[in-house]
């Protein structure tokens, strides 16, 4: 027995606004809903997005890459509100067809070339610097990009089944919040089994895939996400546990989660970036505040 009654009609129709949290900004057709140009800065990087851990991943190989000393990496980072809308711009719909944070323009050569998917991104931005956090060698390379691809298939099912069930439909479903919990816990566990015995998820090396499991997967386990730490004990997977605080401690990941960020608090929040400099003009306006 499920706990809702509705027969589905013969023929779907578009209800809008159906009391779901992100009802004025879904819809079942593609494509712009207003002209409007994007903006640009100085730097040969473009990138448009939002805070979330799907945005997270690029700030975070951004702030690694020129970390690593590749100055070739300076990148501006624009604020897109998904909230308002801005992703059906014309502009940002030439970037990413799909409509969705993160999009990358890279304007380094002499044509622009965009990218978009933060998987495919990674991967550009790996190639475009020498191949930059993802090994060169058997089997890690094939280790880091299996990983990577894990993530891009399984998040989906935290952030659009979990994390839309649990925290931000209009009445809570048991049928689906079990069933997404479920797999939400069932991936964590996949990914602890593995940080037993490994450092990193490709074994020794930090990747591009850590890169892009730690905002969905390390958010979770520190209580970041849907604020359901509890609700999945978060605290049985010791070794996300480990590995998340591991990478949390790197400087280049400390300043990539405050890109494009709008929400928690407000000295954590450097909503556009254009300069590595933004970040010290951050923590002094903090230290102003307190
Ligand atoms: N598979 C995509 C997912 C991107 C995605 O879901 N982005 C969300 C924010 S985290 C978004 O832009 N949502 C706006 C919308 O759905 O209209 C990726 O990894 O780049």
């Amino acid at each position: 027995m499920t706990d809702t009654a509705y027969t589905p009609p013969k023929v779907w129709t578009w209800e809008k606004g159906n009391g779901g949290q992100f009802a004025n900004i879904n819809r079942p057709i593609a494509g712009p809903t207003h002209e409007k140009e994007l903006p640009v800065g100085k730097h040969p990087f473009q990138l448009y997005s939002l805070g979330t851990p799907n945005g997270q991943k690029v700030t975070i190989m951004f702030e690694e890459l020129l970390a690593a000393g590749h100055s070739g990496a300076e990148y501006d980072a624009w604020l897109i509100d998904i909230g308002k809308g801005e992703q059906f711009s014309s502009g940002f719909v030439e970037v990413n067809p799909n409509s969705k944070i993160p999009a990358l323009l890279d304007r380094s050569g002499d044509k622009p070339v965009r990218v978009f998917e933060s998987g495919a991104i990674l991967m550009y931005l790996s190639e475009k610097f020498g191949g930059a956090f993802l090994p060169k060698e058997q089997p890690a390379r094939a280790e880091a990009l299996s990983w990577l691809f894990w993530q891009m298939g399984s998040a989906p099912f935290v952030g659009g089944g979990f994390g839309h069930f649990y925290a931000y439909a209009p009445e809570k479903i048991k049928y689906a919040i079990d069933r997404y919990a479920m797999e939400t816990k069932r991936q964590l566990d996949v990914l602890d089994r593995r940080l037993a015995d490994n450092e990193y998820v490709a074994g020794s090396e930090y990747t591009i895939a850590d890169m892009a499991i730690w905002p969905w997967y390390g958010g979770m386990v520190k209580g970041w996400q849907y604020d359901a730490g509890e609700f999945l004990s978060v605290h049985e997977y010791r070794n996300v546990l480990r590995w998340a605080d591991q990478i949390l401690a790197r400087p280049a990941v400390a300043r990539g989660r405050k890109v494009n960020r709008v929400t928690g608090d407000p000295g954590s929040q450097l909503r556009e970036r254009h300069d590595a400099s933004d970040f010290d003009a951050l923590e002094r306006e903090k230290a102003a505040a307190e």
